[in-house]
């Protein structure tokens, strides 16, 4: 039956092969592990792969090829080499390489964080930097983080207070990322999906739906994503892919329309991201899918990496109490026991900063950055780069390399005070956030949310391990896939450490 069938696919594996040969021929490759047929080294890469990809720079040098099915990916894992990329070769190298469902949710980069280097990218990325985190606006969505984070505390209290709790720990991860949840919705969306009583409305549930559906779809390709002759197999995820674009958009509209009547009515824009984009729709020519994508641009990009970064540093402070008392004593010291802490304190709060840091050295919540795209042909430590090849910096091997850095695997926040290291792409050594052209527009959005509510949870609850378990024991292993979670989610004991009264949430209506 199947012959006609058969040839065709001959054909198709006999021409990747050779593809792939050209290029091993052509160009003087960085070295690394030895590809097979078509699948390239799919099946040598361990999950977790930038550990992975960490050990084959031991093994190979600190530039390697790793072929993912017949597509080139190089990765680099020192500080010299990713100064190569992000910032003598940064304009070659500012592509992104959309995966299929990347690829889909951003119809093709009409968005920021997918979109391609170009008119369409500069144009969005003026509107981030000019108009969206700006410090002023930033500064006037402030109330709505500082509300977020003591209703964090707030429900933290609550929950210890039960009876029902006692000598129980707590999942920290479910505060965080409710936070994370409501703070960034709330900050793109100018909506809280959820009443003061934590019941979450119907566009709120439609919301989370979405948001979960798309992990969903992300995660279900894995085979068809890296070998693209095999998609035709999968049919019924396009449909899916579709009604997933199409749930998200009705979603979006919605609330557009809610704001731009409530804009009409009341004759001014509010602070809110979706107003700002609105508000400037005419001004840079932004169709509405942009709209749409940006959106949900801030969602993707906001909501895991500050929940994740703030779970990895509770995890070291539970694991270090030295350097739990000592963020906890220079809270006392500046803040003392009646008041609570606000983003206006942080510049007192040098040591506080530190520790939000040195969880960032330790574990960047992209340890990859995302995937960037060479235009052209490019050399990166005398090495070949093809066009059309990824590259991805390891932020994480980087930021570990014992080269640069004393004592690398030790949580040791002082580091920053005995040598300050920049972490918003200044200092190739430290790049939690990237650097250059693709550098993270929310860098400090991000830095001021994780390290406030570091400042609380430190300032509000002493945190130990649950009974029975020793600081030691805490599994510090991280999970699979493009963010990084940890792998055992955190659970500790909080206790309250300051007069009851200070546990209120300080509720803003904005
Ligand atoms: C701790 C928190 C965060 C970390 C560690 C982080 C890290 C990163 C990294 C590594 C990149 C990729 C850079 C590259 O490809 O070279 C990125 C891109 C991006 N981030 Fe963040 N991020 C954080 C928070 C946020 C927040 C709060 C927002 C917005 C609400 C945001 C919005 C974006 C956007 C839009 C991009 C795409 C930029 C582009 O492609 O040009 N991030 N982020
Ligand atoms: C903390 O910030 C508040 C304003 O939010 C300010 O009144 C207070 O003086 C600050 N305290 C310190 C020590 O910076
Ligand atoms: C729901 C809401 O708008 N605010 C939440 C902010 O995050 C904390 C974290 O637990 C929630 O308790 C609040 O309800």
């Amino acid at each position: 039956m199947a012959l006609p069938l058969i040839l065709p696919i001959c054909l198709i594996l006999l021409f990747l092969a050779l593809y792939m040969l050209y290029q091993r021929l052509r160009f003087k490759l960085p070295p690394g592990p030895r590809p097979w047929p078509i699948v390239g080294n799919l099946y040598d890469i361990k999950p977790v792969r930038f550990r992975c990809f960490a050990e084959w720079a031991q093994a190979y040098g600190p530039v390697i090829s790793v072929w993912f099915g017949s597509r080139l990916n190089v990765i680099v894992s020192n500080s010299e080499l990713a100064k190569e990329v992000l910032k003598e070769n940064d304009q070659q190298l500012a592509d992104r390489h959309r995966s299929r469902s990347a690829a889909k949710f951003s119809r093709d980069g009409q968005d920021l964080i997918w979109a391609d280097y170009g008119p369409h990218y500069v144009k969005v990325r003026k509107v981030c930097t000019l108009e969206l985190f700006t410090p002023k606006r930033l500064e006037s969505l402030r109330p709505i983080r500082e509300d977020e984070v003591t209703a964090m505390v707030e429900s933290i209290f609550k929950d210890c207070a039960n009876p029902d709790n006692d000598g129980k720990s707590l999942l920290v991860k479910k505060y965080l990322g409710a936070v994370a949840f409501n703070n960034i919705t709330r900050l793109a969306f100018g909506k809280r999906f959820v009443n003061s009583e934590g019941v979450m409305d119907e566009q709120g549930l439609e919301f989370k739906a979405i948001v979960a559906n798309g992990l969903k779809l992300g995660a279900s390709l894995a085979m068809a994503e890296h070998i693209p002759w095999l998609r035709w197999m999968f049919p019924l995820e396009e449909e899916a892919f579709a009604k997933h674009g199409a749930r998200r958009d009705r979603l979006t509209r919605a609330i557009m329309e809610e704001h731009t009547q409530a804009r009409q009515k009341s004759g001014g824009a509010k602070q809110h991201f979706v107003d700002a984009l609105l508000t400037l729709q005419d001004k840079y020519d932004l169709s509405e899918d942009t709209i749409i994508g940006l959106l949900w641009d801030m969602i993707t990009a906001g909501m895991d990496t500050t929940a994740i970064s703030v779970e990895w540093a509770m995890a070291e402070l539970v694991k270090n109490p030295r350097v739990q008392h000592k963020a906890q004593e220079e809270l006392d010291r500046v803040i003392g026991f009646e008041r609570v802490l606000t983003e206006a304190n942080f510049s007192n709060l040098p040591y506080l900063q530190c520790v939000a840091k040195e969880a960032l050295r330790l574990h960047p919540p992209t340890p990859l950055m995302l995937p960037h795209r060479a235009n052209a042909n490019v050399k990166i430590g005398g090495y070949d780069i093809p066009k059309g090849s990824n590259v991805h910096v390891n932020v994480w091997a980087v930021a570990r390399d014992p080269t640069m850095w004393k004592n690398p695997l030790e949580f040791r926040p002082e580091r920053f005070l005995e040598e300050d290291v920049d972490m918003k792409g200044h200092d190739f050594r430290l790049l939690p956030f990237g650097a250059g052209r693709r550098v993270c527009p929310g860098a400090q959005l991000g830095i001021n949310l994780v390290t406030s509510m570091l400042g609380h949870l430190l300032h509000h609850f002493v945190w130990t391990p649950p009974e029975g378990i020793k600081p030691e024991e805490i599994d510090m292993s991280e999970n699979p896939g493009l963010v990084t979670y940890m792998r055992t989610p955190l659970q500790a004991m909080a206790t309250p450490r300051l007069p009851s009264h200070l546990y209120k949430r300080v509720a803003v209506d904005m």
